[in-house]
């Protein structure tokens, strides 16, 4: 009894001192579940602070939603109330109009593309953006492509996409590039599609492997066409209150940390992207893979006429295409 009672004690001591010595506590939000790989990259980028720090400086995540649906935690990190924010570049694009040029469709040739694009001087750029906006992004992670899967019909070509409706992220880009290929889109939070599926509100919406599989939604729209017509990587921004906050070399360890935990998040992420796959096709959902894209990306011609419009958008879709 008083060895457990000890050892409870001393247990307590622990923890009371762990705690203690996390100065600074960054709380930090993400909309997937515990084990995503956006959300395993920033807990990676925790241990790697307070390994740099002896726990000085500490992460603690909320995952699934906690602190609310991306739109919302985006106006909270702005505000200061959430210091650490994993969300997709998408929900960014109508108050930052550098984060248009990752979100428009078929911009990224391959992986490899997006990946030269956004480590170099061109993602250097839009990473920038944020800081007119309260924010400071720290590094972008991987999101493989998004692609439509609905509760209806096996989609094998634009003729299947009319009429049909679609649920977006909140973005004006993507309620257009649905409308032109034929379909209808319903922007909405995260949290509201698989309900939205499931009652009918909307015949489907559009993802990654991982994303439809760890939401349920595969549960509830059964077919899956790989037109993947974005690649739209994450992005991680922290409040540029705590920012402020930070002292010089402290920001350098957060960001130094941040882009560190890029190759972390990218290796789980390939990982997740096969996992995912090989649990749908488990599920017998319907895959159509052979699909020709090009009628597709043809149609997104008006998207970019109304969204690359200002000199400083053309030349980095300029670069973005020029970049082998
Ligand atoms: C996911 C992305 C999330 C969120 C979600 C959505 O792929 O990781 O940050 O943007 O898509 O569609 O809302």
């Amino acid at each position: 009894m008083l060895k457990t009672v000890t050892a409870t004690l001393l247990a307590t001591a622990a923890m009371a001192t762990a705690t203690f010595a996390c100065e600074i506590m960054l709380k930090a939000s993400d909309t997937h579940p515990d084990g995503y790989p956006t959300v395993e990259g920033v807990k990676a980028m925790g241990k790697m602070l307070e390994e740099k720090t002896d726990g000085r400086i500490c992460i603690e995540m909320f995952h699934s939603a906690q602190l609310g649906e991306e739109k919302d935690t985006i106006e909270q990190t702005q505000f200061g109330v959430i210091d650490l924010n994993r969300v997709s570049f998408g929900p960014f694009n109508n108050i930052i109009p550098e984060t248009q040029i990752p979100s428009l469709p078929y911009i990224f040739r391959s992986v490899d593309h997006m990946h030269k694009v956004m480590d170099g001087e061109i993602g250097g750029e839009i990473l920038g953006a944020f800081s007119d906006h309260d924010l400071i992004a720290l590094t972008s992670y991987d999101a493989g492509s998004r692609s439509f899967y609905n509760s209806q019909k096996p989609i094998t070509s634009l003729e299947d996409l009319a009429g049909m409706k679609f649920r977006v992220m909140q973005s004006d880009l993507f309620v257009d590039m649905v409308g032109a290929l034929g379909a209808n889109a319903t922007p909405m939070p995260y949290g509201e599609v698989y309900s939205g599926i499931q009652t009918g509100v909307i015949d489907g919406a559009e993802n990654n492997w991982p994303s439809y599989e760890s939401s349920g939604h595969f549960e509830v729209a059964g077919y899956y066409t790989l037109d993947q017509h974005l690649m739209v990587p994450e992005v991680l921004v922290m409040s540029k209150m705590t920012w402020d906050k930070l002292s010089e070399e402290d920001q350098k360890l957060v960001m130094e940390a941040a882009k560190e935990s890029t190759a972390v998040q990218r290796k789980l992420w390939a990982e997740r992207e096969a996992e995912s796959e090989e649990k749908v096709r488990a599920a017998g959902n319907e895959i159509i893979t052979d699909i020709d894209k090009t009628p597709f990306i043809e149609a997104m011609a008006p998207v970019y006429e109304k969204y690359v419009t200002d000199e400083k958008l053309k030349d980095l879709v300029a670069r973005i295409q020029a970049v082998e």
